[in-house]
């Protein structure tokens, strides 16, 4: 029986996940911690802040950063949201750049590699949602554009969605951290409160069930998340802020029908999140142009 020469280090650090708007970056998370810690939706500029997601493997720990897709912003509220994720880049061991492979968008592409060639530290490609994808020739196309587009260690074509290829990724990015300690105990996932998720579990619901500009105009407050007397339940009150009355009626819907739903099914989720019941009371209120307020983009948490 041989000894192994080198018991292997404990590695750690973080890794940065960036890309274009609807790229798949919280899909990806999600799917690499087993639980949902970052809202999904079809549509882009889903994810709004930057969001720890704590990953633990054998031998290693892995600090992700979920941040908003990175576009060119014209207005104020949207410039706040891309600088959110490139203050991501500057802590990140790692940056970990998705790409969605199934609808290349050249423009968002080129704006992303400017980025990650003036980065020093290390950069993996992850290019995603492969399970779209039928002609092998375009994807190793797309790998040899990138492979030439700006010096990474690994270009790892992936599908979020189903988990093809992940736990390679997964290797790939612990192969290229540095040795550390574990940062978090085993059974944190995230920094994020019950309350936050809760409330982005809200706005995720208006961003899938309403259309057209009603999601960019809402922001989500949760005032109350208390146990009831009894104990057997939890109370949350939430507010879904809009800019317009137009976009009120809209989410409240025919006789509160669309309120309805969007109660109905974020209270399911968040009472899978915290293991709990849940009585989930929302109210909708108007403030005019809110994303042209610098003092209301923070209060809504921006
Ligand atoms: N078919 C397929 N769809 C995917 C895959 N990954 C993500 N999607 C879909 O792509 C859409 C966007 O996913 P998100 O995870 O919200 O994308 P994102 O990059 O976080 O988007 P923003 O937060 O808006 O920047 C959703 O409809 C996902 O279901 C994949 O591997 N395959
Ligand atoms: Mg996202």
């Amino acid at each position: 029986m041989s000894a192994t020469p080198h018991a292997s280090a404990f590695k750690s650090g973080v890794v940065t996940i960036a890309g274009a708007p609807n790229a798949g970056k919280s899909t990806l998370l999600n799917r690499i911690l087993g639980e949902k810690v970052s809202i999904i939706s079809s549509r882009p500029q889903t994810t709004r802040n930057r969001i720890l997601g704590v990953c633990h493997r054998p031998g290693a720990q892995i600090l992700f950063y979920d941040t908003p897709g990175i576009f060119a912003a014209g207005d104020r509220f949207n410039t706040r949201i891309v600088d959110a994720a490139f203050s991501a880049f500057g802590d990140a061991d790692v940056i970990l750049a998705v790409v969605d492979a199934a609808q290349p968008d050249r423009k968002a592409e080129e704006l992303l590699a400017q980025q990650l060639r003036t980065r020093k530290g290390a950069v993996i490609i992850a290019l995603n949602k492969v399970d779209l994808i039928t002609e092998k020739g375009t994807l190793l196309e797309m790998i040899r554009r990138w492979s030439a587009r700006c010096p990474c260690e690994a270009v790892v074509p992936i599908s979020a969605l189903d988990g093809t290829q992940v736990e390679t990724l997964v290797a790939a990015l612990i192969a290229a951290l540095p040795e550390g300690p574990a940062y978090f105990p085993e059974e944190t996932l995230t920094d994020a409160t019950e309350r936050f998720i809760a409330a982005e579990l809200i706005r995720e619901k208006v961003f899938r069930l309403t259309g057209e500009e009603v999601p960019y105009a809402t922001a989500v407050t949760v005032e109350a998340f208390k146990p009831s007397a009894d104990g057997k339940r939890v109370n949350i009150e939430a507010t879904i802020h809009l800019e317009r009355d137009s976009q009120k009626g809209i989410v409240i819907g025919k006789g509160g029908a669309m309120l309805k739903r969007i109660g109905t099914e974020a209270r399911r989720e968040i009472e899978q999140m915290i293991q709990a019941r849940v009585f989930l009371k929302l109210f909708v209120r108007v403030q005019k142009n809110w994303r042209r307020d610098a003092k209301a983009i923070e209060r809504f948490g921006y």
